[in-house]
């Protein structure tokens, strides 16, 4: 298999937020091969950046002669360099190669360190913006670079046309940190023949994340290793990056840190997903006497992702597993959406337990629901109760109880209701995996009761 290289020209980050540790992240879960030449070492956590070490001018050029000499890079990115005989140093390697560069222009850290030194912003605007395809600078960067005081988006365009006459070709102002109102982010892409793209997202909630920056212009170089145009990379770039962002994590006590792999995570948790439903779908269908516990809305198994936060976040057999005679059968295919009811009873119970993840809906006769006491802590709520500000509301009604339930009894493996006028009376099963539900249902039907 072919694989698209890139190479990232940064610093270490201990905290593995943000530098060279950010960009084997982003490029690797893009897809994309990356190679690494180190530039400085820092010693830092969320909070601080403790001390920074650069490395010699020597064995920053050997990095990259190995690795040109050697490996086909279909992009470069350069991140921290911090003093003047690394940006010469880079500069006079890369000037004259062919292959597309983004520069992101470190300047300090978001927890405040100064990671280029103060006197050598002139020679990294000299030196290295000219070699660049795209320099992607966040509100603070841009103003240093050009000089221009940023008040309105007016002047966020000014900073793009300034530092294209430094030299670089393409100019990304990302505007995280620039707040004209609460509520927008307006990312501002100035392409070479001179037009302007404006991006404009909603504002998330969370105020400062480690590792945004060094996440967006690592996922530019990704896209451009694949030969996408600099506009679209840098559009695919920011979707990516606001994935990273709604996933942060919270691993220290400062600042929470990007997650640029939830995206692929997440990918392929649905894959699991889905694999692991379709198994047990194909057991439980095969127990024998399963179509007695089917109730005459029929039943439904599902499975969400780990963090799941809607309906689109589980998984259940699309129309349901029907009663056909003593036979039981799934109406059509496992997809994600497919079920409404078990999906919220799901839902509301991992707000209590992340753990579990799976839930199955069956009939409630007295035998069964026996059998279940015997066997399990069974939870119950009385639906005739449902207030009616929650029955006006549709699909509120199954999270209302299983929440009343669980408040009563958290750790209920079975959550059952006695119906209402024009709801049938049902038990919900629940387990960490489909298996674990699929089990219950086996030890439930495993009485001469049910011969
Ligand atoms: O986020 C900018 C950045 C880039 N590179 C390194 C860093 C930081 C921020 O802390 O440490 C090495």
């Amino acid at each position: 298999m072919l694989v698209q290289s890139a190479l990232t020209i940064a610093g270490s980050d201990s905290s593995g937020g943000a530098g060279i540790q950010a960009d084997i992240k982003t490029m690797s879960a893009l897809g994309i091969y990356s190679c690494t030449v180190i530039t400085a070492i820092t010693a830092q956590n969320t909070s601080n950046v403790d001390h920074i070490l650069p490395l010699s001018a020597s064995i920053i050029k050997k990095q990259i002669e190995s690795v040109l000499s050697d490996i086909r890079i279909d992009a470069i990115k350069i991140g921290m360099v911090y003093n003047n005989e690394i940006i010469t140093t880079i500069s006079d390697l890369l000037e004259k190669s062919k292959i597309p560069i983004v520069l992101d222009p470190i300047i300090s850290a978001g927890t405040g360190a100064q990671l280029l030194q103060k006197e050598f912003l002139s020679d990294f605007k000299r030196k290295l913006v000219p070699i660049c395809d795209v320099v992607t600078p966040n509100i603070h960067e841009a103003e240093k670079l050009s000089g221009i005081k940023i008040k309105n988006e007016n002047d966020i365009e000014k900073t793009a046309l300034k530092i294209q006459k430094l030299g670089a070709r393409n100019v990304v102002v990302k505007g995280g940190h620039f707040r004209n109102d609460d509520k927008t982010i307006i990312d501002t892409i100035l392409n070479e023949h001179g037009k302007f793209t404006v991006v404009r997202n909603p504002r998330m909630k969370i105020v400062e994340t480690h590792g945004s920056g060094c996440n967006f212009s690592a996922a530019v170089t990704a896209f451009m290793a694949m030969k996408i145009p600099v506009v679209k990379a840098c559009l695919l770039a920011n979707k990516y990056v606001h994935n990273s962002i709604a996933n942060t994590v919270k691993i220290g006590k400062g600042i929470p840190v990007n997650n640029p792999i939830s995206t692929m995570y997440e990918e392929s948790c649905r894959y699991k997903v889905i694999e692991e439903l379709a198994r047990a779908v194909d057991q439980l269908i095969s127990i024998r006497n399963f179509a007695d516990l089917i109730p005459e809305t029929q039943s439904n198994i599902v499975y969400a992702i780990p963090n799941a936060k809607s309906i689109e976040d589980v998984a259940g057999v699309n129309g349901r597993i029907v009663k056909a005679g003593d036979r039981s059968v799934p109406t059509s295919s496992i997809k994600f959406g497919a079920s409404r009811h078990v999906a919220s009873s799901i839902l509301e119970y991992m707000k209590t337990n992340q753990q579990v993840r799976s839930a199955l809906n069956i009939k409630n006769d007295k035998r069964v629901l026996d059998k279940c006491t015997k066997l399990f802590r069974v939870g119950h709520y009385e639906r005739k109760l449902e207030p009616k500000v929650i029955k006006e509301k549709e699909g509120r009604s199954i999270s209302w109880g299983v929440n009343i339930a669980l408040s009563k009894n958290p750790d209920a493996d079975i959550i059952s209701h006695s119906g209402d006028v024009g709801k049938e009376p049902m038990i919900i099963i629940f387990g960490c995996s489909p298996q674990e539900v699929v089990d219950k249902v086996k030890k439930i039907l495993d009485d001469k009761n049910f011969e």
